[in-house]
């Protein structure tokens, strides 16, 4: 049909038939996808020919083929519902009635649910309470009823069963999507699910789409440090110089970050108040830092600190015990006692071996005094 003729198709149509008048409607159905030139039904009111008036905008001309001579419509193409859903056109009969006759495109399954994206990230701090969710984006199905998005399931990655998903339906036919936290998460048992979630129609079988889900699980700082050792002991000879170390202490935490991150330190209000040693806060190592003397204080209690960076940090003591080792650091003081009749040093000319001519007594501060008894 020339565009020309339509026009004047328009005017006979406006002009032939004055006033309103009852209109006949005629309904015909065709499925998507039915192949070019499938048979949609007879216009079938009075006999034709008819004056066949597209309604604006319908397509009519572009996708089906109507048969003036006979009134019969057939498709020009595959149709898809998603794209119209409906067919619209006057036939006129040469008796002056106005025929509307109305294409319907039913509904196949034809569309897969499809996620917006194909993965997304998504955070759960680990102390997450149960039920706590994160929305997803929602699978879109363009088809109707039970052809659309119908359901979600997690199709793999869920360790421990940890993750469920909840859907609900909108008032705008969307199936949204929540992933919660169905049971506790524990950063340090596992950081990182990969989950792949899918989208299911109705159909049978179902169509359906994958999303990726990247969960990935926050640390919070629960884990103290915990030292390798509850008891360290260690022995440093008393004339060790400031500086000396004497032994690394070592704890561990499993968090992660600054949560996980340990300071040492001598807890000075139960030990060490005279700060004899230090500790170096990074690598635990314990330093005399003051000279030691075995004489005064042959052992030292250290209470040894660890604790974590987190904003509210934890933190686990150990002992440490060092003994301090005697060094031979004094002068013997040595004392000669003569048994002379007046204690000077000689002896008699007639003395016989084996007689005892002076005791000698020798002390020392760094060890018990001792006595020994000289003899010709
Ligand atoms: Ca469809
Ligand atoms: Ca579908
Ligand atoms: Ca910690
Ligand atoms: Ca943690």
């Amino acid at each position: 049909m020339q565009p020309a003729q339509v026009v004047l198709l328009l005017v006979l149509g406006t002009s032939f038939v004055p006033g309103p008048r009852a209109e006949l409607v005629r309904h015909l159905e065709v499925s998507e996808n039915a192949p070019a030139g499938t048979r949609v039904g007879m216009i079938d009111a009075e006999s034709p020919p008819y004056l066949i008036v597209p309604v604006l905008g319908s397509a009519v001309e572009a996708d089906l083929v109507v048969d003036q001579a006979t009134g019969e419509i057939r498709t020009r193409v595959p149709l898809d519902r998603e794209t119209r859903a409906s067919y619209n056109l006057v036939a006129l009969p040469p008796n002056g009635e106005n025929v509307r006759v109305v294409v319907k495109v039913l509904d196949e399954n034809d569309n897969a649910p499809v996620f917006p994206v194909d993965s997304v990230d998504v955070e759960f701090p680990e102390n997450s309470p149960r039920d706590a969710k994160r929305a997803l984006p929602p699978a879109k199905d363009p088809d109707l009823g039970q052809y659309t998005t119908q359901r979600y399931e997690i199709v793999s990655g869920n360790v421990g069963e940890v993750f469920r998903l909840a859907a609900h339906r909108g008032r705008d036919g969307v199936l949204y999507l929540d992933l919660q936290n169905s049971g506790s998460l524990d950063r340090e048992a596992r950081s990182n699910y990969d989950l792949a979630i899918e989208a299911l129609d109705g159909g049978a079988p179902p169509l359906r789409s994958r999303l990726r889900v990247n969960v990935t699980i926050q640390d919070v700082n629960d884990n103290p440090p915990i030292f390798n050792q509850t008891r360290y002991s260690a022995s440093v000879p008393e004339n060790a110089t400031v500086g000396t170390p004497v032994l690394a202490v070592n704890a561990q935490d499993l968090d992660a970050g600054d949560n996980g991150r340990i300071e040492y330190s001598i807890n000075r209000r139960q030990s060490d108040r005279e700060e004899m040693f230090r500790i170096d806060s990074e690598t635990g190592m314990v330093f005399v830092n003051k000279p030691l003397d075995f004489e005064s204080k042959d052992r030292h209690e250290l209470v040894i600190v660890a604790r974590d960076r987190g904003a509210q940090p934890l933190e686990a003591s150990a002992f440490l015990s060092v003994r301090v080792t005697d060094v031979n650091d004094n002068q013997p003081a040595i004392t000669v006692i003569f048994l002379s009749d007046d204690a000077t040093p000689k002896i008699s000319e007639s003395a016989q071996p084996g007689v005892f001519v002076a005791r000698i007594s020798v002390s020392d501060p760094d060890s018990r005094t001792e006595y020994s008894n000289a003899s010709v």
